[in-house]
């Protein structure tokens, strides 16, 4: 055949062909043949999958374990390939057990959160389980759900649940030598804390680590009786879903215009559809402390309930949420007499840092990774000592303390809570002076306006804030100039300041309003240059502030007016601090009436439920703060030597 008859003829053919593609197949056609192997009527995902995990260095199991009342809580468990005689170390969470522990990795490390992995090096059987209600768990979800009694009359609450859990694990995973320890930060230490309420026998560790202890005084909820109000959004992210939850959305970007316009928080909350969350109401009925909050507040708890498991009370210097719980727990039990199985640290940290990298904090930095060395010197050495029998080179001391400007672990065997400390009131004095002396007279004022409240970090503050976690470390230069913003502050010091406890904020004032916040900062000054590092030069870094609700100044549980024009005491304790003020440094301290929108703005005018105060009760107030013959306002610090600047 020709080259073009050839041509022609492979293009009718493939006319042909082409044009049968697209035929109905017929009986007998000459197609190629279709096999019911080729063909899917049903669907392409399998009803489940399972991961072959034949070369995992591990086992991970789901399991479902019954409490006493028949409630199942959702438990995951990853044991090490072959183990045998190995303890467990238990987080209970309402943050998604699964999410913890993914297992998708063939490596044990490589398959569970940060906070694991130093955990999962083939010595440990890990567990995470979700708490009744949360994520895969049985039950109802009660916000931190208070120990049975007058709050809870159920017969289950998170220490019998605990229990029940440990009491499963002994006797259902027989790869374990039937020791338990158990671990978790804020919330997850929250679970630790009531765990140690009524410990199963086999608990023989325990680490909460940044524990809401009490959510009233000092940790998430209430600072001193001043509302939280970011954490409204925990709120809906908790309580919305079984699962992860809403977030609130926003009209605008910067938070500081949102709670602005929005009035009180409780207008804010009801507005976003609160009105539908129980805990809500609860929460909004209880703005004081009273039997609500006290009957939950867990240092007393665990002071009526001593344990003698070991733990390890540990949190972060700057820790941004819970910065009350693990110091106070920790100061109950050692005043109680239960020193002994009782440790307290804190590290250089924000909140639950340990669980991550801890090279900074915000622009501090530290010559290790502060986190790491701590969790792989001395926390799983000292877990695996009661949990395995292991040796342990170094008695843990009584408190390990950071100390960040020296960077260096502070042990101490003699750390004192702080009603017993010894204290040298840091006077203020005339020309926004500050110092050991007693100040001769005076006082200072400023107009705080709640239509313009001063803000907690610098402007723009978004809903998703990557500066939430340090912004107890900002620079404090961005407010400093503001008229309703006092700041006090030594000559440069000669000699180093060292103060190590609680220090006290000690104001007499005297408002024009009927109700009124204090905040007070105390400030380490740094040089107008580092060297070292010149984005530091003249750096003014909060060393411990907190916030203080006027109304509360007599009683926490009984609000009272403040009556205006008279001067007052507010005395309130700061965050508990190990911190070193140089020489060439000065020491500051700062007083203002607002922190917003992290806490709600006081209205200045008395009303009987804050969270609800109406547009016309904000009113300015002049607050004047006194240093002479009508108080002596100071910060009592507790010096460690000698007090002279
Ligand atoms: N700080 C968070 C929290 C703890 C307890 C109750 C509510 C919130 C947390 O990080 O878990």
């Amino acid at each position: 055949m020709k080259k073009a008859a050839l041509a022609s003829a492979i293009v009718s053919l493939l006319c042909l062909a082409s044009a049968n593609a697209f035929a109905t197949p017929r009986a007998g056609q000459d197609a190629a043949k279709v096999t019911p192997d080729m063909i899917q009527t049903g669907s392409d995902i399998p009803a489940k999958w399972n991961l072959p995990e034949g070369n995992f260095d591990y086992v991970r199991r789901e399991v479902m374990i019954p409490m006493r009342d028949g409630v199942k809580l959702h438990t995951v468990i990853m044991i090490p390939k072959g183990a045998h005689g190995l303890p467990m170390l238990l987080e209970r969470t309402p943050y998604d057990a699964s999410g913890m522990m993914p297992g998708k990795s063939p490596k044990m490390a490589d398959a569970v959160w940060s906070g694991d992995k130093d955990w999962a090096d083939g010595s440990t059987i890990l567990v995470a389980q979700d708490i009744r209600g949360k994520y895969g768990s049985e039950g109802k979800y009660i916000m931190t759900r208070p120990p049975m009694g007058p709050l809870n009359p159920t017969k289950t609450d998170d220490t019998t649940d605990a229990w029940d859990t440990i009491d499963w694990l002994v006797k259902n995973i027989k790869e374990s030598n039937g020791n338990v320890g158990m671990i978790g930060s804020s919330y997850d230490g929250w679970t630790v804390a009531m765990a140690l309420l009524h410990p199963h026998p086999a608990l023989k560790v325990a680490a909460p680590e940044s524990p809401m202890i009490d959510g009233w005084m000092g940790d998430d909820w209430y600072h001193y009786g001043a509302l939280r109000q970011v954490n409204l959004d925990y709120f809906t992210g908790q309580m919305t879903k079984q699962g992860s939850g809403e977030t609130v959305p926003r009209d605008n970007y910067d938070d500081y215009t949102n709670f602005l316009q929005a009035g009180s928080a409780g207008d804010y909350a009801v507005a976003h559809g609160f009105g539908q969350l129980p805990w809500w109401k609860r929460f909004a009925a209880h703005p004081a402390y009273d039997a609500f909050w006290q009957l939950q507040a867990l240092d007393r708890l665990l002071v009526a309930h001593p344990s003698n498991v070991p733990t390890m009370w540990l949190q972060g210097l700057w820790d941004q949420e819970d910065i009350y719980g693990a110091v106070h727990a920790w100061e109950a039990l050692d005043k109680a007499g239960h020193g002994a199985n009782n440790h307290l640290v804190m590290g250089p940290w924000w909140h639950s840092q340990i669980n991550r990298d801890g090279w900074n904090m915000g622009p501090l930095k530290w010559p290790g990774n502060t986190t790491a060395q701590f969790r792989q010197q001395v926390m799983i050495p000292w877990f695996q000592h009661y949990l395995r029998g292991m040796p342990l080179a170094t008695p843990l001391p009584q408190a390990m303390i950071y100390n960040p400007v020296e960077q260096r672990w502070d042990s101490f065997t003699d750390w004192k809570p702080a009603s017993e400390q010894s204290l040298t009131p840091l006077y203020l004095q005339g020309d926004f002076g500050l110092g050991f002396e007693a100040p001769s007279g005076g006082g200072d004022n400023y107009v705080s306006d709640p239509a313009k409240p001063v803000p907690y970090l610098a402007r723009p503050i978004p809903q998703e804030n990557d500066r939430w976690r340090t912004w107890l470390v900002q620079d404090q230069r961005f407010v400093e100039t503001r008229p309703d913003v006092l700041s006090y502050t030594t000559p440069v010091l000669t000699k180093t300041v060292t103060v190590q406890g609680a220090p006290i904020a000690d104001l007499f004032a005297r408002t024009t309003g009927t109700d009124g916040d204090f905040v007070v900062k105390l400030i380490d000054v740094y040089p107008g240059t580092v060297p070292s590092d010149p984005t530091m030069g003249g750096y003014e870094l909060p060393v411990s502030m907190d916030i203080f609700r006027g109304r509360y100044r007599k009683s926490f549980a009984e609000p009272a007016p403040i009556p205006a024009n008279e001067v007052q005491e507010y005395k309130f304790r700061l965050p508990t601090v190990n911190y070193a003020f140089k020489p060439g440094h000065r020491i500051m301290v700062q007083i203002q009436s607002t922190l917003f929108p992290l806490y709600d703005r006081n209205p200045q005018t008395y009303v009987p439920n804050i969270l609800f105060a109406k547009p016309a009760d904000y009113r300015k107030a002049t607050i004047t703060i006194e240093h002479g013959a009508d108080g002596k306002s100071a910060v009592l610090l507790p010096v460690a030597g000698n007090a002279a600047l």
